[in-house]
């Protein structure tokens, strides 16, 4: 296949950029915000950089362009694929296996077809645009086909896969039908990173009990298949640990800005000023715990614990994969269970659940997390969890605290966070009754710990460490990425 001339290509789902019709019917194309694009303009910054992706919209694809020095390849999506590749086989079969059965997930033929294709389509549009023995760095469950199909069109790239979420154990990861195929062809890049540890033993641990595959530490050794299915090629690959991170300068430094922290201020007087703020900020997924947490609230309220206006909790359930059913069942219950809280513990005036079911502006995030006094992460299974890390980022008073689900990838690095197990309701209340009353010193003094944390590894060093360990793949002689 003719190569292309970019010499850094990522390749995600969705391109960084959002839409932007203007009030003639004109498009322009805005830059999404978010620690991925960052962390590529800073690993970009000397390199032909293209990103490719689908646009977000089944109508219409524009043809491929720049912006803001990237070359963005818009991959088409007809209606019809984002139902069966994303909504389907993406986000209703892949996502629960992958964040331990929360909610059943489902098999559809048509759906593993569709995903097929689609990875074969962001694999021709790879080999497309990427140069003689460029470097290709694919993102996430929605193309764990795509280094196999990948390698198959283009044998003189580098490629790396990162997989943003939780890899399952094997007794679970088995349930899928395609199991040999997912694993083929992931088995197609030289380096996978994971975000813990034990995501990528998860994996290596598949590929010897589903595969017959050997395995050294990290290194995995594949002896191939004598088929003609995709990624029959023998393969040693690494997979490791690069935990991803956010861009610690540039939310800082936005929290930091007068009117951002006018903006917390008021949010709390619109709250009615309480002694308490307790803060959820969650897309509204089942795996984020959203209704483990509403529970130990109303029991706290129920104890007499807390009380509104002292205390009060707000909840930002950003809207998520609502053309999903198990998504619109959890909006159902969600939004049952605070009306009957409100119900039962509100007082005129005095509201003990805020729930805000829409999404912010950046300023706004970074302005509630000032305002907030305890930051409830409380995930039954989450890869990173990065909210976590913005809370830190933005409490740069050292001020606030936050209580974190052991079941998140943060949890891994963030041991001084009030750390908990959200199915342990009991649990759960005393260590938001703890973060609440500690000592203020010994807050302090988490925070401090916590924040240097971040700081250390922003979303800038795991984008080097991720290139420099793909740089390092075991079957390649070593280079620089
Ligand atoms: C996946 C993995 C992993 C949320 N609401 C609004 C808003 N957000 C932003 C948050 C944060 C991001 O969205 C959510 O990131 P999370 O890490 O919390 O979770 P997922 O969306 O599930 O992401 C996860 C991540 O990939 C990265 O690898 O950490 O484990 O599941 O940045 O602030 N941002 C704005 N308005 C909102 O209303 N502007």
């Amino acid at each position: 296949m003719p190569s292309g001339s970019f010499d850094f290509v990522v390749a995600a789902n969705r391109l960084p950029v959002d839409r932007v019709v203007a009030p003639d019917g004109t498009t322009t194309w805005r830059t999404s915000p978010g620690g991925l694009v960052t962390a590529m303009e800073s690993v970009m910054r000397h390199r032909e950089g293209a990103w490719v992706g689908w646009a977000g919209s089944p109508e219409e694809t524009p043809e491929p362009f720049d912006n803001e020095g990237l070359h963005l390849h818009p991959v088409p999506l007809s209606g019809e694929e984002v139902r069966d590749y994303y909504e389907g086989f993406s986000n209703d079969t892949l996502w629960p296996i992958y964040h331990d059965v929360i909610v059943p997930p489902t098999f559809k033929r048509r759906w593993w077809a569709t995903y097929r294709r689609v990875n074969q389509r962001f694999a021709e549009a790879v080999a497309e645009v990427a140069a003689e023995g460029a470097t290709v760095w694919i993102h996430d469950y929605q193309l764990q086909l795509a280094p196999a199909l990948v390698r198959e069109l283009r044998p003189d790239l580098r490629i790396g896969w990162f997989d943003h979420i939780p890899f399952p154990p094997v007794e679970l990861f088995a349930q899928l039908p395609w199991r040999k195929s997912i694993l083929r062809g992931l088995l197609g890049a030289d380096f996978l990173g994971f975000q813990r540890r034990q995501d990528g033993a998860n994996f290596v641990r598949a590929c010897r009990e589903l595969l017959g595959a050997t395995s050294k530490g990290e290194v995995v050794t594949w002896q191939g298949a004598d088929d003609d299915e995709p990624g029959a090629a023998p393969r040693t690959v690494r997979a490791a640990a690069v935990p991803i991170s956010i861009d610690v300068q540039g939310l800082e430094e936005l929290a930091r800005k007068p009117e951002v922290r006018e903006r917390a201020r008021e949010i709390r007087h619109s709250l009615g000023d309480p002694e308490t703020l307790l803060l959820g900020v969650d897309r509204l997924d089942y795996t984020k715990g959203i209704r483990h947490r509403l529970r130990a609230i109303a029991e706290l309220y129920e104890d007499g614990e807390i009380r509104p206006p002292e205390v009060t909790f707000a909840q930002v359930a950003t809207p998520s994969r609502e053309r999903v059913a198990a998504y619109r069942d959890l909006r159902a219950q969600i939004e049952g269970t605070v009306g009957r809280i409100n119900g039962e513990f509100s007082l005129i005036g005095d509201t003990a659940v805020h729930y805000l079911h829409q999404s912010y502006p950046r300023e706004e995030m970074a302005a509630f997390f000032q305002a907030a006094d305890v930051m409830l992460v409380t995930p039954i299974r989450d890869g990173m969890n990065l909210v976590a890390k913005e809370y830190l980022t933005c409490r740069y008073d050292l001020g606030g605290a936050l209580v974190l689900s052991e079941f998140t990838g943060a949890a891994q690095e963030l041991r001084q966070a009030y750390l908990c197990n959200p199915h342990d309701i009991v649990g759960l209340k005393q260590t938001i009754l703890r973060a609440m009353r500690d000592d203020p010193a010994a807050k302090r003094r988490r925070m401090r710990t916590l924040r240097r944390r971040v700081a250390a590894h922003d979303v800038q060093t795991w984008a080097e460490q991720y290139l420099e360990a793909l740089g390092h793949a075991p079957d390649r002689p070593p280079r620089r990425s």
